[in-house]
């Protein structure tokens, strides 16, 4: 299908000028396309809807994304006319309230079509790609009114994205050279311009530099920027709760009584982010203990972490985090699970612990002498939290074993001097775990309670981790 009288329409509005642009980058460009006077003219942006559908109607999708903020009224036209579904990423997130970086119904796994008006090096495009993955959204195809020819198509395809675009810039000067609107000089000046400024990032030839890659490695983001990216309840409040107390450390409460439980919770508190127990050492545990370990989580600003390892089918294991006389799904905010069952024991885990907003870590390695979680054990369960983002918000770790803002890393085997006890237990220091290993969270026990003072212990701990981790985001 020709496009020519789209081409045309869009000179006529002055969608398309001609002179000299002063560009984001710094550069100068003879010609300038601003798509966003289109909203103007619901007519034409009827007409850029329809052909932007016609190019994807074989493209199988459940939902569309305009990329914000001109391509977003083409997105939303194109959703109304053949009622496909929308979602919208935020362009800021908000500081207030749900915090969302993508707005609207989803589910992960599902297909989104990434709506663009035009596409230069494809960052932008990138930029939206990013949040929708790290919601658990799939991407695998772009469409745009304009290819600038200026590298995106190849910068996108390399990344496995297909970039549909109604026309190409050298397709759009013809037609405008071939009506008049433009002359000889203007047409070649364009053309010369469009071959000297490829941002295709592995071109060498590139007279401008490459597109800025998004950083998203999580060891170089704050836990506040990480909390705005992460769909979870749980992650999130966790990440808010490190960032705002300057805290990464987690106690192991390891005792064995009720009192000793809920002083640590109460005296430390306000040290930590996260409060690990092992419920079933408790000799006289009652449901008063859940509820006082809940309320001075809530007063104190910390997270439950019952370090139950599941490792069951996901029957058994959905009726033990839910029954018996523990109730663990009722109080603990997070819970942990070993992947040597498959799949099928975060299936059941989740059955429960979703609706309630928990959050589960995966065993992906520990820190115990001739462990077997490694290797393939440990990239199969890596997968395994990458089919489930909804619900696992991380692991238990030596450290950093993804490149994914919203997987926390939490590492035990911790004391502020390197070693290990008589039973496997090997320790390292809380600067290695954080900032050489690129962990998030260290978890603390003996260190911490077997100390004559524990608070100025635990301070101790806090102090390190944190700095550790100033440290490594000024790297
Ligand atoms: P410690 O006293 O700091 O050695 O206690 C470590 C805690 O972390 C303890 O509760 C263990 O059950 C827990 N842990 C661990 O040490 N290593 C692991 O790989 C895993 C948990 Br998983």
């Amino acid at each position: 299908m020709s496009y020519d009288n789209l081409i045309l329409k869009l000179h006529e509005i002055n969608a398309i000028k001609f002179g000299e642009f002063k560009l984001k980058t710094g550069s100068l460009s003879p010609i300038y396309i601003d798509l966003r006077v289109i909203v103007s003219y619901p007519e034409i942006l009827r007409m850029v809807a329809a052909a932007m559908w016609e190019k994807v109607q074989y493209v199988p999708f459940d939902l569309i994304c305009g990329v914000p903020y001109t391509a977003l009224p083409i997105a939303t036209a194109m959703s109304l006319e053949h009622n496909k579904p929308m979602v919208m990423r935020r362009k800021e997130v908000k500081d207030y309230g749900t915090r969302k970086a993508i707005e609207g119904a989803f589910k992960p796994g599902q297909q989104v079509l990434v709506v663009e008006d035009l596409v230069t090096s494809g960052s932008s495009v990138f930029e939206t790609i990013e949040p929708l993955q790290l919601e658990g959204l799939q991407v695998k195809d772009i469409v745009v009114l304009l290819d600038r020819e200026q590298g995106g198509k190849e910068n996108l395809s390399e990344k496995g994205y297909a970039l549909h675009s109604i026309f190409t810039m050298n397709e759009l000067l013809d037609v405008l050279r071939d009506n008049n609107k433009i002359d000889f000089t203007t047409y070649h000046n364009v053309i010369e311009y469009i071959k000297q400024t490829q941002v295709h990032t592995t071109n060498t030839l590139s007279s401008t530099p490459p597109a800025k890659p998004i950083m998203y490695n999580p060891t170089s983001m704050s836990y506040s920027k990480r909390a705005e990216l992460c769909a979870n309840q749980t992650a999130k409040k966790l990440l808010k709760f490190m960032d705002e107390k300057k805290t990464n450390l987690a106690i192991a409460a390891d005792v064995t009584t009720k009192a000793e439980l809920l002083d640590i919770a109460d005296k430390l508190g306000s040290e930590i982010c996260v409060l690990k127990t092992h419920i079933d050492i408790i000799t006289d545990f009652d449901q008063y203990l859940a509820h006082e370990l809940m309320r001075l989580a809530q007063t104190r600003n910390f997270m439950i972490f019952e370090d139950r390892k599941f490792a069951d089918i996901g029957n058994t294991v959905a009726l033990q985090y839910e029954k018996g006389i523990y109730h663990i799904a009722d109080w603990a905010d997070i819970v942990n699970a070993h992947t040597v069952p498959g799949p099928g024991i975060i299936d059941g885990l989740k059955q429960v612990g979703m609706s309630k907003g928990r959050g589960l870590l995966l065993l992906a390695e520990m820190s115990s002498k001739g462990t077997l979680a490694q290797g393939e054990y440990t990239q199969k369960t890596l997968e395994m939290a990458q089919n489930n983002k909804d619900f696992v918000i991380g692991f238990i770790t030596m450290k950093k074993l993804l490149d994914d803002p919203c997987f926390i890393n939490m590492t035990p085997g911790v004391k502020l001097a390197a070693g290990g006890d008589t039973l496997g237990q090997q320790y390292n220091t809380p600067e290695n775990v954080i900032e050489k290993n690129g962990s998030d969270i260290i978890i603390v026990g003996r260190g911490i309670y077997e100390a004559s003072d524990p608070v100025a212990e635990a301070r101790k701990y806090r102090e390190a981790g944190w700095r550790a981790y100033e440290s490594r985001l000024s790297l």
